[in-house]
């Protein structure tokens, strides 16, 4: 016991500028004493070995508590805390766990002085973090700085939100949520940052592949220094409370975080549809205007959003009168209900200062504005779309209800689906609190801060909320805990919430959706989006999409078709213009953009079932359905250097989109499997460099291609489906990848598809396929209900109508059907087999229904 290492000490080439170094002559200040080693942690004090100390804009925290917990076999968090003052922390979301210790996977040791922590993964002996003793460190009142040094190459992905390549750039990046219109951020501005604030970072090793993750848990704003070998950490506040998730796989990492900030929300079956929104749909006729050009094309149609248009004076909640007469507008929610078709309306963060406003009125009354740091009683007013607004206080007991309250209301006047939650950084068109400059935040006041200054389009950071607590801490959490309050709403009607937030934190996941806000109709802000979907998965938000054709400028023809195709692969898809932008919905272009909405809308009905089991046990167990390739076959770098090239939908469905202009086809690369054209049953050849040439028809469909050992459960009525609602009514077909020697298995998830909870509460139908083949005479195709809780109601899914095997090698001669084992019955099933192709299909006819506890025996002609 005691045992204390004192670690060799390294040169450090870590390059930090800027704020004077007070630590005169060691790097780090601290030394640790009374230590106590425990068997799921260690704790200690860290005291600064120069006793008290005083220096321009900072005061040195002389005493720290250092608490570090064996959370779980996966899973270490390292929390250092002032031991005299309370500081600000991130209000609680994750579910309480208990500590179960190490179960020696990884091995911490710490060093006594100075301060050094390290933690090593004992698989592979690698530094996951390491505070070396030899370098910099600082916990100051409103400055915290700390490295992680492992000493060998690294790749650094996460920390949003932002656009830049999946590998980020080394460099400077900022956290601290701000409304800006995806700026390009390859780490040398540090103004770069976007609407979220995710602290959340995997690494991946670069000589072994593996993987580990990091959260350092922190609102405030920060910026994170990219090197080759180090990540160096420096806050405006908060404490340093960081979890590290031991890996050493990619998906194990994700699968690891997400089991500490819960897994997320369940999602309604209609919202993986098709969605169509803009800015710009400036009266209601223009509105109904889109929802019949949908009809009239025969394209399928899942959600009609509606923009700030709808506003009176851009007043949240509000129709306008003239414009969006209450009348035309319930009618047409009703239409659109009616066809099993949705209602979204934007709803943003400020509430117009407006005495006639019933919902500025209310929040008034029940006093749940931000505050005015400079006058007492006055709401910090800021200025967004209704001229001056107010911001709700979410610590504010009254907050919840008033939120909650409002949605009620709101949907007494307008049956809405779910609710797009926009400006919630949260965004402000002037600096701080009207009529009163913002208190400075720069050197004067600071010792440092990240990029811009933080009251730059913000609420002033002086501004208070309950307790006295200020903007400066609160700031990025608006959105996550706006979304996390409205799906309160949602909760107590027991239906899931779909909630499309533009700002999100850390834990956003459990309660709310996001899409990625304003990007460019370019190419490259397409290439973008799949990073942006790669990550917020990472981050537990796998309901996310970008605005498809793109946001700013002009798209055109080609540019929308392609992006019509990747982005039908999106798990949110939903096509978004700007008021300033050239049409893009689909008829705008003519037939051919209506042909490729047409089939790629089609096709993602096709897979909706693929797609929503996978959904549905990502919101029990973490995980991301649109990923790398890389998180399935680690063992390939080469998937993680060109993540964009390909991604994969679950374990079974890799796509490659289309990402140029004026070409009909690529050399694509796969990962090392045997994959299988979905659509039509081919088998890819691979050259001796896992490629293969891949044309990219236009119009026509994004390339997909299964890997054998998975059944696809496919919706039959997909060319005829108005709506996601019909693909409930439909019979479906079962895709058997076979290999040589090689067993399949699938599983499909049936619910009721929008009451909250039916995972947890067990209330859904979970049937899995699995198939083994050629047992000497006969294959088999099993069917095991893992989970009963629900009964397809009168229609619903009544049968497997086909059976469809890839890699066939032998004609199917007969099929059998045994239940509870019973006497077989013969049943009168057609069949086909194309050896030259080696493509069997099995037509069962009424005969087998998708939950029937069966088991089909298959006979061959040999
Ligand atoms: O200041 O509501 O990102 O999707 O169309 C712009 C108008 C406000 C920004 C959103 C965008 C939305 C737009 N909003």
């Amino acid at each position: 016991m005691g045992r204390v290492t004192a670690f060799a000490v390294l040169i450090g080439c870590l390059a930090l500028t800027s704020a004077t170094n007070l630590n005169q002559g060691r790097d780090n200040p601290y030394d640790l004493s009374n230590i106590v080693y425990m068997t799921n942690g260690i704790t200690a004090i860290a005291t600064y070995h120069l006793g008290n100390l005083q220096a321009a804009n900072e005061t040195v925290i002389t005493k720290l508590f250092l608490n570090i917990t064996y959370d779980n076999p996966q899973r270490v968090r390292i929390r250092i805390t002032d031991m005299q003052n309370t500081r600000f922390e991130v209000p609680y979301d994750f579910t309480n766990y208990t500590i179960q210790g190490n179960a020696g996977l990884y091995n911490v040791t710490i060093s006594a002085n100075p301060m050094g922590i390290q933690v090593v993964r004992q698989s592979d002996n690698r530094v996951i973090f390491f505070l070396d003793p030899s370098l910099w460190f600082s916990y100051d009142d409103q400055d915290i700085l700390f490295t992680s040094n492992y000493g060998y190459g690294i790749n650094a992905l996460g920390l949003g939100e932002r656009i830049t390549s999946f590998i980020i750039p080394q460099g400077t990046y900022t956290l601290w949520a701000r409304d800006r219109p995806s700026p390009l951020d390859d780490g040398q501005s540090q103004d770069a940052n976007m609407y979220s604030s995710q602290p959340f970072y995997m690494i991946i090793d670069q000589e072994t592949g593996q993987a580990f993750g990091g959260l350092l848990y922190n609102a405030n704003a920060m910026s994170v220094v990219i090197g080759p070998q180090s990540l160096t950490f420096r806050t405006t506040g908060g404490i340093i409370d960081m979890w590290l998730f031991i890996g050493p796989t990619p998906e194990q990492v994700v699968f690891q975080y997400h089991q500490l900030i819960g897994p997320p929300v369940e999602i309604p079956y209609w919202s993986l549809g098709w969605h169509q929104s803009r800015y710009g749909y400036v009266n209601v006729s223009m509105l109904q205007q889109v929802f019949d050009n949908y009809t009239n094309n025969q394209l399928p149609l899942d959600a009609l959003w509606n923009d700030i248009d709808y506003m009176s004076a851009y007043e949240d909640f509000m129709f306008d009168p003239v414009t969006y007469p209450l009348n035309n507008m319930t009618q047409l929610v009703d239409a659109l209900l009616a066809t099993g078709k949705n209602y979204i309306p934007i709803v943003d963060a400020g509430i117009a200062q407006n005495n006639s406003d019933p919902f500025y009125i209310n929040g008034t009354s029940s006093g749940v504005w931000i505050q005015n740091p400079y006058t007492k009683n006055a709401a910090c007013v800021g200025q967004v779309w209704p001229g001056n607004a107010t911001f709700i206080d979410w610590l504010n007991p009254n907050a919840k209800n008033y939120w909650v309250s409002s949605l009620n209301t709101f949907q007494q006047t307008v049956s809405f689906s779910g609710i797009w939650l926009d400006m919630n950084e949260v965004s402000n068109f002037v600096s701080g609190c009207v009529g009163h400059e913002p208190t400075l935040i720069n050197s004067t006041t600071m010792p440092w801060t990240p990029g811009q200054d933080l009251n730059t389009n913000a609420l002033d950071v002086a501004a208070t909320h309950q307790n006295g607590v200020t903007e400066y801490n609160m700031h990025s959490l608006y959105g996550y805990l706006e979304s996390k309050t409205a799906a309160q709403y949602f909760i107590q009607k027991q239906t899931r919430p779909f909630i499309i937030s533009r700002s999100t934190f850390p834990g956003h996941g459990k309660w709310a959706s996001k899409w990625l806000g304003d990007n460019y109709s370019q190419w490259s802000f397409m290439e973008y989006s799949i990073v942006g979907i790669f990550n917020f998965g990472m981050f537990g938000i796998p309901m996310v999409g970008a605005d498809i054709c793109g946001f700013l400028g002009n798209t055109n023809l080609e540019l929308c078709s392609r992006w019509t195709q990747l982005g039908t692969m999106y798990p949110f898809s939903r096509n978004h213009n700007d008021a300033n932008s050239i049409p893009q919905e689909p008829w705008a272009f003519g037939p051919l953009l209506i042909e490729t909405n047409n089939v790629s809308i089609r096709n993602k009905y096709m897979l909706q079932l693929y797609i929503y089991t996978h959904m549905m046990k990502i919101s029990s167990e973490g995980g991301q359905l649109f990923k790398p390739a890389y998180w399935e076959y680690p063992s390939d770098m080469n998937l993680l250097y060109n993540a964009t090239s390909s991604f994969m939908l679950g374990k079974a469905l890799i796509v490659h989109p289309c990402l140029w202009y004026g070409i009909s086809g690529s050399t694509s690369f796969f990962p090392d499997d045997m994959w299988y054209n979905l659509y039509s049953g081919e088998y890819v050849f691979l050259d001796y460099e896992n490629s293969a040439y891949l044309d990219m028809p236009w119009p026509g469909l994004i390339n997909i291609h299964v890997a054998q050992g998975f059944i696809i459960p496919i919706v039959d009525n997909y060319m005829s489906a108005m709506s996601l609602r019909d693909t409930r009514y439909s019979n479906i077909s079962l895709i058997i990848v076979q290999g040589p020697g090689v067993e399949a298995t699938g599983s499909v998830i049936f619910d009721d598809g929008s009451t909250y909870g039916n995972m947890a509460n067990n209330n859904y139908l979970e049937v899995e396929y699995q198939f083994f083949s050629h047992n000497s005479t006969f294959d088999y195709l099993t069917l095991q209900q893992l989970q009963s809780g629900y009964k397809r109601e009168t229609g619903e899914w009544p049968y497997i109508s086909t059976l469809i095997f890839y890699g066939c090698t032998a004609a199917p001669e007969s099929v059998f059907k045994l239940s509870n084992g019973l006497v077989p019955t013969y049943i009168p099933a057609n069949v086909y087999w194309s050896a030259e192709d080696m493509i069997c299909k099995i037509w069962l006819k009424n005969y087998l229904q998708p939950d029937e506890m069966a088991t089909l025996l298959i006979d061959y002609f040999i």
